[in-house]
């Protein structure tokens, strides 16, 4: 499958994450786009890199304080004090019910609260960038759609399904999967659905489309009762306005096995039928795999082209979005299994 990837994903590349008030290594690490695309090229697909420029579809989605604040983030953290370059930034006040958010404070750290949504999404000196060249990719899959491919993925992270519009979290920044989708709408493609196959709730691309009937936003993901991101993924949330209907949360019991994942998948794909879609955009992660650090899912091995086979049946355009996953060392495998099955 033509695939689109950016060697700067590596320049966000966070030392570490929060665990229990303990620093832990990130999970999301540059090793996981080298895996997923050391595999692409062992099995002889063709890389290219993103040339679409992506920033028109950035400013649709996201709004304009949010991407000033995240381009100029890292800069803004050293200007308080040169030592920052060896430290990692940390949210100190989140702006939660009756606090105001319309004011962005001052302090840096303070706004850092206003943008994210857990203390969970480190910034590194390359983060924007590194977000940037993953919304450019998202992008260039969208363009290589109209050049009539009928399938493009973008090997890229960190991921973005968790990032709305003017926020961060669970390791997200830009929301790559709204963009792809963004693009093919502004291409002229009436009806674009948004399946979401990631462990945890798209929380980020369903707030971007939850009041709009043009896009749908169906997910597959843990129950948010005991799974992240916890406040978002419920089966009640339908949309709103105009969107009523146009959300689809299929939230499983923490544990299900394969056999269930499917049903639902199955469930996922009839409603992206009868919406009538004409393009679609997978938010690919793989971390329902049972040897996922941080997930408890049971697909094996052998569920990933099964996966690929059942979305190549909806018979449409689509675009692949890499998103989580964390069993770095099978990433690869599992992420090209899911394309060739849908090649198959
Ligand atoms: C991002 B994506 C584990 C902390 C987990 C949030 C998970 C974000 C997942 N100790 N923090 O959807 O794969
Ligand atoms: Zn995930």
């Amino acid at each position: 499958m033509l695939s689109f990837h950016s060697p700067i994903h590596a320049e966000h590349a966070p030392p570490f994450e929060f665990f229990r008030g303990e620093r832990v290594p990130c999970f999301e690490t540059p090793a996981r786009a080298d895996f997923v695309v050391a595999e692409l090229q062992a099995r002889g697909h063709e890389l290219c890199a993103p040339g679409v420029d992506s920033r028109p579809l950035l400013e649709q989605l996201h709004s304009a304080r949010y991407l000033a604040f995240l381009e100029s983030a890292w800069s803004q953290w050293l200007a308080l004090d040169p030592a920052n370059a060896a430290r990692q930034p940390f949210p100190s006040v989140w702006p939660v019910r009756t606090l105001r958010s319309d004011i962005e404070p001052e302090n840096f750290t303070a706004r850092l609260g206003l943008y994210s949504i857990d203390n969970g999404s480190p910034l590194a000196p390359g983060t924007w960038a590194a977000a940037k060249a993953g919304a450019d990719a998202a992008a260039s899959c969208a363009a290589a759609l109209a050049g009539k491919r009928r399938a493009a993925f973008s090997a890229m992270r960190p991921p973005g399904h968790h990032a709305g519009a003017d926020f961060m979290g669970g390791y997200c920044f830009l929301n790559h999967a709204a963009v792809a989708a963004q693009a093919l709408r502004d291409q002229g493609v009436e009806r674009v659905a948004v399946l979401d196959v990631d462990y945890h709730h798209g929380n980020g691309t369903q707030s971007l489309f939850y009041r709009r009937a043009d896009v749908l936003f169906v997910s597959l993901h843990g129950d948010p009762r005991t799974e992240y991101p916890f406040y978002s993924g419920h089966a009640d949330e339908a949309g709103e306005g105009p969107g009523l209907g146009f959300n689809l949360n299929l939230p499983l019991a923490a544990g299900s096995d394969a056999a269930t994942w499917f049903d639902a998948l199955g469930a996922a794909c009839r409603r992206i039928e009868s919406f009538r879609a004409a393009a679609l955009v997978v938010s690919l992660g793989l971390d329902a795999y049972e040897g996922d650090p941080i997930s408890t899912f049971g697909l094996g091995r052998g569920d990933f082209p099964r996966l690929g086979e059942r979305l190549a049946r909806l018979n449409l355009p689509t675009v692949f979005v890499l998103e989580g996953g964390y069993a770095a060392a099978e990433l690869g495998a599992n992420a090209v299994d899911v394309l060739e099955g849908f090649e198959a």
